[in-house]
């Protein structure tokens, strides 16, 4: 049985950072990083049953036809995955009365609808990545037992032999992404590794006044190869976060991220907000299909 400060509840009933009771999600999961994308996501929505919001974690859940979905805003970073995660988690396999595990495990999809930069110069602001793999430098999964399949592991290797990072304080760790999920995002989506980096400035490779200890760390990361044919298209935040979690507790996840910005030919968007629009549009009508 989970005692009271592990699997923390409200008074109501609800999960604690969410604010959620497990009727109130969906088995299909959006989660955006930012609490104002998520009426971008609902306002497509056929219907909105439930609205709840605490502190940056917002919850629409509704209906696309009669595809029950929930979009959650996450906030930025792998430690918010870390909660998303783990009370999305407990909602659907704990039951929250004996505060005991459920005995049949319960997987739900995850789709990361996220903005992010690219790190090849052939992708272009505005186009839609999909991520086969999550490459994190953030250290999360590492707090978590963790496993790696042939190719997570051949991948691994070569990143640590190409960047050299492992070893010091950054122990990279992979994920794979759901590969049911990734065939369903295919023809204008372009897929590729996602690096997830535990800060935006000097975890991206951004002098704004401090002086960097992983100067070339774009250009090491858009080299990368494995298996001829494994490439790093971007980074963000969110996502190895979001695949190794995910794996772990048994759900189904996919990250799919609107190129804001390209590092390589130093260039952001000029409209962000319709290029974020047109990839909740297309993704929308694949979810809705799932
Ligand atoms: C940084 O500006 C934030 O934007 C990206 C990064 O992953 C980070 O969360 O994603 P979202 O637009 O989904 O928040």
């Amino acid at each position: 049985m989970l005692g009271n400060s592990e699997l923390i509840l409200t008074p109501e009933g609800c999960i604690y950072h969410l604010d959620l009771l497990p009727e109130e999600i969906a088995d299909t999961v959006i989660t955006v990083g930012d609490p104002g994308r998520v009426q971008e996501v609902s306002k497509h929505f056929d219907r909105i049953e439930v609205q709840k919001s605490h502190r940056e974690f917002i919850t629409h859940t509704g209906y696309i036809g009669n595809k029950r979905v929930c979009v959650i805003s996450t906030g930025i970073g792998p430690d918010n995955i870390d909660i998303v995660l783990n009370e999305l988690d407990a909602l659907v396999n704990i039951d929250l009365d004996s505060r005991t595990e459920k005995p049949v495990p319960h997987s739900l999809k995850i789709i990361r609808l996220g903005t992010s930069g690219a790190l090849q110069q052939d992708i272009e602001t505005d186009q839609v990545v999909v991520s086969t793999f999550g490459i994190g430098l953030d250290n999360l999964l590492h707090y978590y037992k963790h496993e790696y399949n042939a190719e997570e592991s051949y991948i691994l290797n070569d990143f640590k032999n190409h960047t050299l990072l492992h070893g010091n304080p950054v122990q990279p760790y992979i994920a794979e992404g759901s590969i049911q999920l990734l065939n369903k995002f295919s023809g204008n989506f372009i897929h590729g590794i996602t690096v997830t980096c535990p800060g935006f400035f000097a975890p991206q490779g951004r002098r704004i006044r401090l002086p960097l200890t992983f100067p070339n760390l774009v250009d090491k990361l858009a080299d990368f190869e494995s298996g001829g044919h494994h490439r790093i298209t971007n980074f963000e935040m969110e996502t190895s976060a979001i695949y190794g979690l995910g794996k772990l507790m048994g759900h189904q996840c996919i990250s799919i991220n609107s190129i804001i910005a390209n590092r390589q030919t130093k260039t952001f968007s000029k409209n962000p907000a319709a290029a974020v629009n047109r990839m909740i549009e297309d993704s929308l009508e694949i979810i809705s299909g799932l």
